[in-house]
């Protein structure tokens, strides 16, 4: 099109809008809380709105000009994969290059020349690899999925994915540790991130959560002040990945506000078996905001399908040296062997009438809402389908942020979150080198982007036009003010003085704490007890230790003892409390808040089964619980003393696909020790067995002994005589009795009863 005919139109066009129509519907209380959508026209041709007359002539890369609307920067990532099956080598400039084993020299024995660029681009990009990893959550691991609606809860929240039942929405998950560094063990006592990127039609929702429902403080104005104690001490940078040390103890001894998520911590939730197997929480009180505007009260639950199920200590120990990525592993054989993890969504609504009415106040992130006042509503599911491509482009780049909502889901006043909303976004700007992280592919909604913003480091979108403001008429209007479609902010009334304190309740600091504690079985009080008693013989001041064992006399007479007898100490008087009259407290038991409460589904898919085996093992069992144990969906590995074939009792070549040197006990959740005379006499002899089998023993897992093999537990110091124990099955050979008690012992997962302290074994 000729440039006087552009001009022509142009001049139509921007004759269209002959004042701001907009304007007068700025201002007062109804435009709030109905905003306008904004005036546009739509161009009179695709002309008129580009940015150069010259947009059709195509090069070859400058392409065809956008269609109407479009944004190629969004959608699916297959615009940004890159396969280098059957293609030649090249530069970053995309020329090839003949010869990748030499550099560029004058003469074969020469010096290197300075103008070799395929080298230097090289070892330039080489030297940049490494960007600046998370202050906190730096190791992770990440897998896609969807998230299923079972129903469409239109009646309460506005929020695409839960518009209708069946719905699927795609997700980015990505699990993480907190206090280690990027490539710290995954099996550290401490919280797990659960952060979830929703991609939904009307933009990203990122609901990034923990694996603990609850927070250390109540206002973000005391985050950096936790990190630092938590991470390794400043001057010598240790311990990585720890919180067993000084200034974490002597900041949360200081705390008292930190003592329920303290339970947690100390808890087996803060060693979980794996990703799969872990509940996920939103912690704060979000907000469900339905398209009349009318708004309730909302905890986020996310609950495991294989039940919530964890490490004993020793167990998490001995794995960080064993396979420090053991969650990462776990999470992505899981699924390349199409087990696809799977959650459930709760949600727990609740009314502001029903929250003022509670001992405790819902904007205080170390109280939980127990379900027995608000029950769960279980409303959809979400399945992780797809490993990622390439870790850094994905589970590293990939920056969720609290403040990513949309539609249907609003903020509270809760002041951690508060600080949250500004920071996620912040920290990105350093981490991921400026302002426009949002379009790399990973964190690029499916829903198209549209606005005026420009420019910064690493812009990737070409915009069209060459309007960059509003009001505008020479670009239409466009893009325009959605109005009452686009995200309105729940109205709250907000009234009070600007002051720097906090609400009455939140100096409420320890009737949770107890309910968590007396909610646990016998097993996981035990493990609390050593949780703190392990943490506090590391911390090298008594006064610390004697403050926190006094914060604990607020909690529970009984666990306090405990853990002062535990490091020798005398009791101290209870720390005195900030509320003196507290309120009593609606629950005092809640029985969900045992990781006993959610067992699973009852099978063993994807639980790691060991058999043992060595010269002169019968072969007809193994063969047979190969079968048996894969056929319903667990991983069974074949352990030799070292890898490859054995000669069986039979005469047979047996191929072991891994050996008790290079996958200790600590890495499978059950073992079967196989008949045959010279394999056990063998095995009795042999002290890396001997442990295997101890271990196994000691981390309460199941232990399958065919024929004399249980004379091997015996001469590893295991009382097989007094021990009537369910998940220890011995027998002459497999038939479907001892196959359902095996598999009936794996499912259960861990046996607690067998625990003593200290172990006998
Ligand atoms: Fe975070 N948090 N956080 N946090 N958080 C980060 O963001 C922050 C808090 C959580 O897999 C950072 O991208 C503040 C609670 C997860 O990439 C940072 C406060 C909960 C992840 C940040 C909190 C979380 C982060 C570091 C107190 C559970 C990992 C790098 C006001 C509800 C996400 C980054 C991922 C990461 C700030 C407290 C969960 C620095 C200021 C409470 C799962 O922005």
């Amino acid at each position: 099109m000729p440039q006087a005919e552009v001009a022509r139109l142009t001049e139509a066009w921007s004759s269209e809008r002959e004042y701001n129509a907009d304007k007068a519907a700025e201002h007062g209380l109804e435009h709030a809380l109905d905003p306008p959508e904004g005036e546009h026209v739509p161009a009179p041709a695709p002309e008129a709105a580009a940015s150069t007359v010259s947009e059709r002539n195509d090069t070859g890369k400058s392409g065809e000009p956008a269609l109407p609307g479009m944004d190629a920067g969004s959608g699916p990532l297959l615009r940004v994969r890159n396969d280098a099956s059957d293609r030649r080598l090249t530069t970053n400039q995309g020329v090839p290059v003949a010869d990748n084993q030499n550099s560029l020299k004058a003469g074969p024995r020469g010096p290197a020349l300075l103008k070799d660029f395929i080298l230097r681009e090289k070892i330039t990009h080489f030297d940049h690899e490494r960007i600046p990893e998370r202050i906190v959550h730096a190791r992770g691991s990440g897998a896609h999925g969807y998230f299923e609606a079972y129903e469409s809860l239109s009646e309460l929240t506005r929020a695409a994915p839960f518009e209708a039942a069946g719905k699927r929405t795609p997700v980015f998950v990505r699990f993480s540790t907190v206090a280690g560094e990027r490539g710290s063990k995954d099996t550290a006592r401490d919280v797990r991130g659960f952060a979830v990127k929703f991609y939904t039609d009307e933009g990203n929702w990122d609901l990034v959560g923990n694996n603990m429902p609850v927070f250390f403080i109540q206002d973000a104005i005391k985050f950096p002040d936790l990190v630092h104690a938590v991470k390794p001490e400043p001057h010598h940078a240790m311990p990585q990945a720890a919180s067993a040390h000084d200034t974490f103890w002597d900041f949360v001894s200081l705390m008292p506000e930190s003592t329920h998520m303290l339970m947690w911590l100390m808890s087996d939730r803060a060693i979980p078996r794996s990703f799969r197997m872990m509940q996920g929480f939103g912690v704060h009180t979000f907000r469900l905001v339905n398209a009349n505007g009318d708004s309730v009260f909302c905890k986020f639950h996310w609950n495991p399908v294989l039940g919530t199920h964890s490490l004993v200590w020793d167990e998490a120990v001995k794995i960080s040296g064993a396979d420090p990525d053991f969650h990462r592993r776990d999470l992505w054989e899981a699924i390349e062997a199409g087990d696809y993890p799977e959650y459930e969504l709760g949600l727990q609504i609740f009314t502001p009438e029903q929250a003022e009415a509670f001992s405790f106040d819902v904007l205080d992130a170390t109280k939980i809402v127990p379900e027995e006042l608000v029950p769960l509503r279980i409303v959809g599911r979400m399945v992780l389908n797809r490993n990622p491509d390439n870790f850094f482009a994905e589970t590293e780049q990939v920056a969720f942020c609290a403040a990513h909502v949309i539609p249907g889901i609003d903020f509270t006043n809760d002041p951690l979150l508060a600080g949250r909303i500004h920071s996620y976004v912040d920290t990105q700007i350093s981490r991921l080198g400026g302002p426009n992280f949002h379009e790399i592919p990973i964190n690029a909604p499916v829903a198209p982007v549209h606005n005026n913003q420009r420019d910064g480091m690493h812009r990737q979108a070409i915009h069209r036009g060459r309007v960059s403001y509003e009001p505008n008429s020479l670009g239409g209007g466009c893009p325009f003010q959605a109005g009452a479609a686009g995200f309105v902010s729940f109205s709250e009334p907000s009234e009070g003085d600007e002051v720097r304190a906090k609400p009455e309740k939140f100096a409420e600091h320890f009737a949770q704490a107890t309910l968590f504690y007396e909610s646990q079985t016998a097993f996981e009080k035990r493990h609390i007890a050593a949780g703190f008693r392990f943490e506090l013989s590391k911390v090298t001041v008594p006064a610390i230790r004697r403050r926190v064992v006094s914060m604990l006399c607020n909690v529970s007479e009984t666990l306090a003892a405990e853990v002062a007898a535990g490091l020798g100490m005398a009791l101290p008087p209870a720390m005195p409390r900030a509320l003196e009259q507290p309120p009593a407290p609606e629950v005092t038991l809640s029985p969900a808040l045992s990781l006993a409460a959610r067992p699973g589904d009852g099978g063993i898919r994807s639980r790691r089964v060991a058999i043992l085996a060595t010269r002169g093992v019968r072969a007809k069992e193994v063969h047979a619980l190969v079968e048996a144990l894969g056929g319903q969906g667990a991983g069974v590995r074949i352990l030799g003393p070292c890898v490859g074939a054995l000669e069986t009792e039979e005469g047979q070549a047996l191929d072991a696909d891994a050996s008790v040197e290079n996958s200790p006990s600590v890495l499978f959740d059950a073992l079967v020790l196989p008949a045959g005379e010279e394999a056990v006499a063998r095995w009795s002899a042999d002290g890396r067995v001997l442990e295997f089998v101890r271990d196994a023993w000691r981390h309460g897992k199941a232990i399958l002994a065919l024929g004399t093999a249980s004379e091997v537990l015996s001469i590893a110091g295991i009382d097989i005589e007094a021990s009537a124990d369910a998940a220890l099955v011995m027998a002459e050979s497999v038939d479907e009795d001892v196959l359902s008690r095996f598999t009936g012992a794996i499912a259960r997962h861990r046996n607690p009863e067998r625990e003593t302290d200290p172990p006998r074994v």
